[in-house]
């Protein structure tokens, strides 16, 4: 179980621009509406009060920067103020749970993160890799560049967030429920031995067993694990409230049984939960299933 109740910060990253589709700037509200801090408090979790990050709403089209990448200097600004909000909190003892947003958010999650934690493990659950760069990106969206942003690789890193630490070693870095690689992606992840389950290793090895691998490899030596949950890792037959939806994925028990394992872990120190699109779910499914999910995480049991 995790250590004695935490104080719980909540965070709000209204934000779209880094995954080019309007609606992942409602997730926040949308998972808040849904009964998350209702969920929480009946869990007899302390809340602290929510932060709401002041994050570039409106942008005219992408300027003409001489990048591929679309809303570069958009995602720096979001990025610096997400990461300083977080570092605070968890400079202070709290544990972050952030609502995206789109999952460039995760730049400055881990920004924050980072500047107070100096070797931090990181589980990335996502249909995709999320390991572009500017030289491999087929969109230009940065939301597919932010985990490679996490570990150095490419031209736009962590290193350009003020504030942010080191960067996640990759010996440290899980990815759980791919099933959408781009080729750039494919290739770096088996030239580097990235660790990464993809459904196919789901279905091989069950997912408690690849839970059992994930924690080991990202609590490795590390002083703090982020579990960064992009929720188009569920089927979407279960969220369809997702931009970028990829048949094929966990499943209810799946994913809240990984969720339930991290628990009784103890490992997580932080929670970001992201791609929440609510214009694309009018029955909000999606959003309880976002609340349930980190009770799952944070500690709630059938029994
Ligand atoms: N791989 C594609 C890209 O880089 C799609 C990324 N979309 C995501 N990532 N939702 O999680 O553009
Ligand atoms: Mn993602
Ligand atoms: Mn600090
Ligand atoms: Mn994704």
């Amino acid at each position: 179980r995790p250590e004695a109740a935490k104080k719980i910060q909540l965070i709000h990253a209204p934000f779209w621009l880094g995954g080019g589709r309007a609606g992942a700037e409602l997730g926040p509200e949308s998972i808040v509406e849904a009964g998350m801090k209702r969920q929480l408090m009946h869990m007899g979790l302390e809340l602290a009060e929510e932060i709401v990050v002041d994050v570039p709403r409106l942008a005219a089209e992408p300027a003409a920067s001489g990048t591929k990448m679309k809303y570069l200097a958009e995602v720096k600004e979001m990025a610096g103020l997400l990461g300083e909000q977080v570092h605070r909190a968890a400079a202070g003892g709290r544990f972050p749970l952030v609502l995206g947003g789109d999952h460039s958010i995760a730049i400055g999650t881990l920004a924050g993160l980072t500047g107070h934690r100096g070797n931090l493990g990181l589980i990335w659950f996502d249909a995709h890799g999320d390991l572009n760069t500017e030289d491999t990106t087929p969109s230009g969206n940065i939301h597919g560049m932010a985990l490679a942003a996490a570990i150095g690789r490419g031209s736009f890193t962590l290193a350009d967030i003020p504030g942010a630490g080191p960067f996640i070693r990759k010996e440290n870095v899980v990815i759980i429920g791919a099933r959408d690689l781009d080729p750039g992606e494919r290739e770096y992840i088996r030239a580097e031995g990235i660790r990464c389950f993809t459904m196919h290793e789901i279905d091989r090895m069950g997912i408690h067993a690849v839970m059992e691998q994930a924690i080991a490899i990202a609590g490795d030596g590390t002083d703090g694990v982020h579990v960064s949950f992009d929720l188009d890792v569920l089927d979407p037959l279960e969220a369809c409230g997702v931009g970028t939806p990829v048949p094929g994925g966990l499943n209810y028990r799946e994913a809240h049984y990984a969720m339930e394992l991290l628990a009784e872990s103890g490992l997580a120190t932080s929670l970001e939960l992201v791609e929440v699109n609510p214009l694309l779910d009018p029955s909000r499914r999606t959003s309880r299933l976002a609340v349930e999910l980190a009770a799952s995480l944070l500690g709630k049991r059938i029994l």
